[in-house]
């Protein structure tokens, strides 16, 4: 029988983390045929409803499942892990400014980055949930300086999904008629959707859209502002979506992408497509081995290369903060 692959959640009693654990336990993250234990990290006043959630899981009586444990320190927390899902931050609260955003999640990510390097396992695989996603991994990335840097990830897939259905709804195709498509950039409102190398049923699908207008005005806002439009409809914010994305991301990760297709993750820049290296910048990555790859040779067009930097740049402007802070 397998050994047990020790998942650490942070931010478990959160919606998220509601939407995520009962899809980890049953196999969804890993695969039907691999047993997982959860070690759930929460802050002290978290622990209580972890401990909640937990009952629920022992409730669900999973064959996978092999141990729940709940924690408040990030050292016992990651003790032993070998995946990593980075899901509690301080969320922004009214007046709050940037550089008091990027302090207290520095607080957070910093610490558990330290922790991770100190504690996981040699597998560690990382992946940054919590906003803002891809700066928070780069701090964590920059505490591990143990861990191979390609370890830690940030989440775009949410939004790699969010623009796939999208697409798909335009041109009244499934959802796997669409592959190669690719967010650039940031998990903000400057992430750039690029369709001009996406295929949708073995046909271009820029070519398919030929309109600029809808690209522009419609399918670009409409991905990137997704997030508030949830926000607006639901009176709270996507859960189930992104616990959904972060299960795809790592199952992917893992397992691996399927030959001629790519998927969408944030990762350390190499310097590829001329974003700064060292950055958390999201790519078109394939997955091989459990190593993500950014692609290469993508012919970057006018209209892409404009939205792309303007996206890096932010990332740049939160290194630079970030660094001024002294958090990396
Ligand atoms: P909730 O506020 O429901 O839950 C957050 C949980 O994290 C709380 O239980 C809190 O006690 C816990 N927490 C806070 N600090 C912690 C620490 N230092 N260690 C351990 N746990 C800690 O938020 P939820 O809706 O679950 O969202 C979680 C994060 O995901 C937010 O930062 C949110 O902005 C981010 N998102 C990221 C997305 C992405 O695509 N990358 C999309 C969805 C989501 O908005």
């Amino acid at each position: 029988t397998r050994t047990p692959v020790n998942v650490t959640v942070t931010g478990a009693a959160g919606q998220i983390g509601y939407a995520l654990l009962f899809r980890i336990a049953s196999g969804h993250l890993l695969g039907a045929d691999v047993p997982v234990k959860l070690r759930l990290l929460e802050i002290p006043q978290g622990v209580k409803a972890a401990e909640g959630t937990a009952m629920e899981l022992d409730d669900c009586a999973f064959p996978l499942l092999k141990g729940i444990d709940i924690f408040d320190d990030p050292n016992a927390g990651f003790a032993g892990a070998n995946i990593g899902l980075l899901v509690g931050a301080r969320p922004r609260t009214a007046g709050m400014e940037r550089g008091d955003l990027l302090s207290a999640n520095g607080g957070i990510f910093g610490p558990q980055g330290k922790a991770i390097n100190d504690n996981a396992a040699d597998d560690i695989r990382v992946l940054v949930v919590g906003n803002p996603a891809n700066t928070n991994a780069l701090i964590a990335q920059n505490h591990a300086p143990d861990v191979p840097a390609d370890r830690f990830t940030a989440m775009t897939r949410l939004d790699h999904n969010r623009a796939v259905a999208q697409l798909a709804k335009k041109l009244g195709v499934g959802v796997d008629d669409v592959k190669r498509l690719t967010i650039w950039g940031n998990h903000s409102a400057t992430q750039y959707p690029d369709i001009f190398h996406a295929e949708v049923a073995g046909k271009n699908a820029a070519e398919a859209i030929a309109d600029e207008k809808w690209l522009s005005d419609d399918f670009i806002p409409t991905v990137a502002k997704r997030g508030a439009a949830i926000i607006d409809a639901r009176g709270a914010s996507s859960a189930a979506s992104a616990a959904n994305a972060a299960i795809d991301h790592v199952y992917t990760w893992v397992n691996g992408t399927a030959e001629g297709d790519w998927t969408s993750a944030g990762v350390v820049s190499d310097g590829s497509y001329g974003v700064p290296a060292g950055l958390m910048s999201s790519f078109p990555v394939t997955a091989k081995n459990g190593t993500f790859e950014i692609v290469q040779g993508l012919d970057i067009n006018e209209y892409s290369r404009a939205r792309i930097d303007a996206s890096v740049q932010e990332l740049v402007e939160e290194r630079d903060a970030v660094k001024g802070l002294g958090l990396i």
